[in-house]
């Protein structure tokens, strides 16, 4: 059993959208606006880097009881100690994953369709993360974009949590949580925002809203 995660608005970063300002402002100003998750992820620049970002995140979100997730590299997330790994289908398999990170982190998988998935792929994970949703500039090379329909019938079909991704903006909250999704996963409308307080708050308040809350 993993410990507690709400995917409800999941933040990914992305160093070079968040500019001079930095990755760890950037997260800083964003949780405010009431973040759940932050999954740290790093393109580029040395190993020493990616853990010393990794390392003052984890002080600023565990705190605040929110889980870090380190895209990737099993040996960042452990020398971090950060709550989770999330991973795609070209980096490690999931089963080696949760060997090495144990029962207790969490373990998420990206996946954009669900004939992709096996079940010893699913079996392993606490969450997926689908998509992408929309076309996203973000990531150049990702899969081509699924829509709402597709998102429902992943969702419907893997019984797991599910995060969706890409190209998603505050006026998709609605369909997508209607789509059966768990939460929305957002890299540039927030990293990137002038404002990632105000951006942030403009999905959590509509996730709220729509939750009836
Ligand atoms: N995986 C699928 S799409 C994507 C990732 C990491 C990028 C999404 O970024 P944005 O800026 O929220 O469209």
């Amino acid at each position: 059993m993993s410990r507690p995660f709400d995917l409800s608005l999941y933040l990914v970063t992305d160093e070079d959208l968040a500019g001079p300002r930095g990755v760890v402002e950037t997260v800083r100003a964003a949780i405010d606006g009431g973040v759940t998750l932050v999954q740290h992820r790093f393109k580029q620049g040395s190993t020493r880097d990616f853990v010393a970002t990794a390392s003052a995140l984890v002080d600023l979100l565990r705190p605040r009881g929110i889980p870090l997730i380190i895209n990737d590299r099993v040996d960042v997330a452990l020398a971090v100690d950060a709550d989770g790994v999330h991973v795609g289908q070209s980096d490690m398999r999931v089963a080696k994953v949760r060997e090495l990170i144990g029962p207790d982190r969490i373990l998420g998988l990206s996946a954009a369709q669900m004939h992709e998935l096996t079940p010893e792929e699913l079996g392993p994970i606490d969450y997926l993360g689908v998509g992408p949703v929309f076309a996203t500039s973000t990531k150049p090379n990702a899969p081509d974009p699924i829509g709402f329909e597709h998102l429902g019938r992943v969702k419907r079909t893997v019984g797991l949590p599910v995060v969706a991704i890409g190209g998603l903006k505050p006026e998709h909250v609605e369909p997508t949580l209607a789509a059966g999704a768990d939460g929305l996963a957002i890299v540039s409308a927030i990293i990137a925002a002038e404002d990632p307080a105000a951006a942030a708050r403009d999905f959590s308040t509509r996730i709220a809203r729509y939750r009836g809350k």
